[in-house]
């Protein structure tokens, strides 16, 4: 009787085993693919776009990244003005919170400019040297910066 009794506790100690066993291999994954990591690359960076119309309308281009990035001249960004591209085609600016934007009437980042730190919805209101005496239609180059 006691070896009965024992080879039973071995038995059912096994099963437990076995049984333990099973339960790793189903939670380790059970064929099915674990979610992706998460990205391991936050956006700390600013970025900018800029359209061809007020009020954030019309065509847009995006720029930006990580530290400064300069555009030195939007006669060679594709855009819908004069020769195909954004120069002095921009009207309205969307610029990400904590960023700061660098706007020059003359490529290479020359002549007049102004600076933003947040959405311009009409760049004819704000005071420039092109036509009306705004920056409207009026950008060359510009400058990102990220804080
Ligand atoms: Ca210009």
């Amino acid at each position: 009787m006691p070896a009965r009794r024992s080879f039973r506790i071995w038995l059912w100690l096994s099963l437990l085993f076995v049984t333990m066993l099973a339960g790793c291999g189903g939670g380790g994954g059970g064929g099915e693919e674990p979610p992706p990591p998460p990205s391991p690359l936050v956006f700390i960076g600013c970025s900018v776009v800029v359209f061809a119309d007020a009020n954030f309308s019309g065509a847009s281009a995006t720029f930006g990244a990580f530290g400064i990035v300069d555009v030195t001249n939007l006669s060679v960004v594709p855009g819908p003005c004069a020769g195909g591209t954004f120069n002095d085609c921009i009207s309205s600016i969307r610029v990400l919170e904590g960023c700061l934007m660098q706007v020059f009437v003359d490529a290479n980042l020359g002549g007049a400019s102004a600076a933003f730190t947040a959405d311009v919805a009409d760049l004819s209101l704000i005071p420039g040297p092109c036509a009306e005496g705004t920056f409207n239609n009026c950008i060359s180059s510009l400058r990102v910066i990220s804080p």
